[in-house]
């Protein structure tokens, strides 16, 4: 089975998006995917919300009711996974991260309801991921209006050429602190945070080495977001102490360029080996890897 490639973006980014995200390690962007994807990708949220996966059901736990979510949609939700083909944001990766190839690295939900007193505690993502290289980038998609404090992303400007390890954020990060000896992440409040309004078809393109947070919601409204995560051509698999949950056989050793049928290429074009399976049909998550996964999950 054969692939199309992606669809070209309402407009390129400007040399002036491209510069902030690599300098502040976010930018505000607005106006470069197409209504017809946002209107896709906001009725896919809306269905796996209302219909948890085994993902989704233990971030909810986690969450404690202030908060909700899920990841790798794409694999089992035809909606999520044309967004991730043949949507123009594979295209805007490539061009922020000046890199010739572009890999799907995975998508994800993260909803809040009205009211919801839940911050989403500064860290940055690298420290749980299984990967290594500097070209990722993530785009997050607001799909209703929200601010600086109302739930909107929040990015400590420039934190992402920190270097630093900072602590991943999950129930279990004591344990890893002890074990991996993260840093704490530093003291928002004593550094530039950018934030902005932002309403559905706004994103905010960041560099996931950035450490970054958000607020609760306010009372009027809940605030979901869509994130698409990308990689580009320097990014290698390294399972160091990751807390991704990886549910899906990536067949990928140490050392690897990130490719396969977990994160397949998009750019230049996709590798049929990679994407037929999912071309054929969802693709459940893996049995044993998914016991595993909610076994630790009861551990914690
Ligand atoms: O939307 C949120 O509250 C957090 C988003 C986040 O941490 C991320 O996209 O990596």
């Amino acid at each position: 089975m054969s692939m199309n490639t992606p669809e070209e973006a309402t407009r390129p980014l400007t040399p002036a998006e491209i510069e902030a995200f690599h300098h502040d390690g976010a930018v505000r962007v607005e106006g470069a995917i197409p209504a017809h994807w946002l209107d896709r990708i906001t009725a896919a949220v809306e269905y796996v919300l209302d219909n948890p996966t085994v993902l989704a059901q233990a971030t909810a736990v986690l969450g404690g009711g202030g908060f909700s979510g899920d990841a790798f949609m794409w694999k089992t939700h035809d909606g999520f996974r044309d967004f991730m083909f043949y949507s123009p944001a594979a295209r805007l990766a490539q061009q922020v991260l000046r890199s010739p190839t572009i890999n799907a690295f995975y998508d994800q939900i993260f909803a809040k309801p009205a009211g919801s007193g839940a911050p989403t505690p500064f860290h940055e993502d690298v420290s749980s991921w299984p990967v290594s290289g500097d070209k990722v980038c993530a785009m997050w998609m607001p799909l209703d209006p929200c601010g600086p404090d109302s739930a909107a992303l929040q990015v400590i400007r420039g934190s992402h050429r920190w270097r630093g390890s900072y602590l991943p954020v999950t129930p279990s990060a004591g344990q890893m602190k002890a074990a991996d000896g993260y840093q704490a992440v530093p003291d928002p409040a004593d550094r530039k945070v950018l934030s902005w309004d932002l309403v559905p078809g706004d994103m905010v393109l960041f560099h996931p080495a950035a450490v970054h947070g958000a607020t609760g919601t306010g009372s009027a409204r809940g605030r979901r977001a869509f994130v698409s995560r990308w990689v580009g051509d320097d990014m290698r698999f390294e399972p160091r102490h990751a807390v991704l949950p990886l549910l899906w056989d990536h067949g990928l050793t140490a050392g690897d360029p990130i490719g396969g049928p977990l994160f397949p290429r998009i750019l230049p074009e996709p590798i049929p080996a990679e994407v037929d399976g999912r071309l054929a049909g969802p693709e459940s998550p893996d049995g044993p890897r998914t016991e595993q996964f909610l076994a630790i999950m009861k551990m914690l």
